[in-house]
């Protein structure tokens, strides 16, 4: 089974907490502060993977969670860096917020780590709090906490040519010949269910074609595999329409190529309007007083390009026309999007929820409060209480009918009510 979407979860790493520590050595009883700052969390990167063409890793493993910075040591001693992940998906993977649907990257280039979560960053040990006058900080700050997101990644083939037609006109034979693609062929309707990439040598040119599966009539209302394929070819720069020009199958060429270019229209205007190279392929086949050629020439008011795949001939000629035809196009582009951004946290906002008499505070104002505090230190304790009251909260409180002894909990710190 062929697969060109998943979703998935990733979560950068946490930042590491800082650490109260105090200088332990010989004749030195009292010594002086020395925690260090938490490692930072782990990154996640996504990079185009050169060996992959399909999502099909991604149907198993789904949650990708990079490593937590670890907290600060003694001694001044940093906490270490939580590793990165680095995602690695087929080139022409778009990566969206799954909720939103808006793009965070086209992953286009070889060799290049898009780096789209950040780790959080550590928390400063309590060495960082030593002033003259507080000598003594039992006080640390914790690691910033990422949020896990939920991605839908969408494969949208790159190539520089896609190779488009009914089933069994030879669109996959033709592959095989022009490059070192060995993809299926059969006599049959619908032998390629997955779109086959190959690459094309000319001189010191090389250009990818896609293959595709045969389209039928009604494909891009969703009869067939058609539909679903038609994305493959959406970023390519030139269609090679493929006709089986002998009719062996006893259809009409002529019928044929009309009804594929109904179906491009039906997909997509942009589709529908790409440059189109003709290919009528068989005609070793070809019945000696078959007018096939000039009627499907008379229609479309140009010459078609005539091979035939089984026995090579016009391949090479071929090839020289596709690689001209691309000379004169524009190359081959990441798509162009405003990149999806995530709400920032406001960090002045919070709410109070009263649930069976316990006041809960949340919010982003809280979330970073929390972090930085030490509730059984009691100089942490004070300077939370004063961040508190600064910030209207205490207020608020006992707006609400707070009283002493009451029991607030914000983000995960509990303590009494005490004005
Ligand atoms: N005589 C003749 N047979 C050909 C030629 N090209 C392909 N064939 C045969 O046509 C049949 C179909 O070829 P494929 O390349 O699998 O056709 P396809 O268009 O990829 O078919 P689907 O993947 O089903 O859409 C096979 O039996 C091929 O050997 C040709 O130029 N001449
Ligand atoms: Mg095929």
């Amino acid at each position: 089974m062929f697969v060109d979407t998943a979703t998935i979860y990733v979560k950068a790493g946490n930042g590491g907490d800082g650490r109260v520590s105090f200088l332990r050595a010989k004749y030195q009883p009292l010594g002086g502060p020395d925690g260090g700052n938490g490692g930072k969390g782990g990154d996640i990167y996504f990079e185009a993977d050169p060996s992959a063409s399909t999502l099909i890793d991604f149907k198993y493993a789904r949650h990708f969670r990079a490593e937590n910075g670890e907290p600060g040591g003694n001694n001044n001693k940093t906490g270490k860096s939580g590793k990165d992940i680095i995602i690695k998906v087929p080139r022409g993977t778009i990566i969206k917020d799954a909720e939103s649907g808006g793009i965070l990257a086209d992953v286009f280039n070889y060799g290049e780590k898009i780096l789209l979560f950040k780790g959080g960053i550590g928390g400063n040990g309590n060495a960082r709090y030593c002033t003259p006058t507080r000598r003594s900080p039992a006080f640390a700050e914790n690691g910033e906490k990422t949020v896990e997101r939920k991605l839908k990644l969408e494969l949208k083939t790159i190539a520089d040519i896609g190779l488009i037609g009914f089933p069994n006109v030879g669109k996959s034979t033709l592959l095989s010949v022009i490059s070192q693609a060995k993809p299926k062929i059969a006599n049959y309707h619908f032998t390629t269910l997955s779109p086959n990439l190959g690459v094309v040598k000319y001189f010191e040119n090389n250009f990818i074609v896609a293959d595709i599966p045969g389209l039928i009539e009604g494909a891009a209302d969703g009869a067939g595999l058609g539909y679903e394929f038609l994305r493959h070819i959406e970023r390519v720069r030139l269609i090679a329409h493929v006709v089986d020009i002998s009719g062996v199958e006893g259809r009409d060429p002529v019928e044929d190529y009309k009804a594929i270019r109904k179906e491009l229209e039906n997909y997509s205007q942009k589709l529908f309007e790409l440059p189109e190279i003709v290919i009528a392929n068989k005609c070793d086949i070809l019945d000696e007083n078959s007018d096939n050629i000039k009627r499907l020439e008379d229609y479309i008011g140009r010459e078609v390009i005539k091979v035939s795949a089984a026995t090579v001939s016009g391949v090479k000629e071929l090839i020289g026309i596709m690689a001209n035809k691309l000379k004169d196009l524009p190359p081959l582009a990441p798509i162009e999007f405003e990149p999806f951004v995530y709400e920032e946290v406001d960090n002045q906002d919070y709410e109070i929820e009263v649930i069976d008499g316990v006041y809960h505070i949340t919010g982003g104002f809280v979330d970073e409060l929390a972090r930085k505090t030490y509730l059984d230190d009691i100089d942490s304790f004070n300077w939370f209480q004063k961040k508190m009251r600064d910030h209207g909260i205490i207020d608020s409180l006992r707006k609400m009918g707070a009283q002493d002894g009451d029991t607030v909990i914000v983000v995960d710190l509990e303590f009494e009510f005490m004005d």
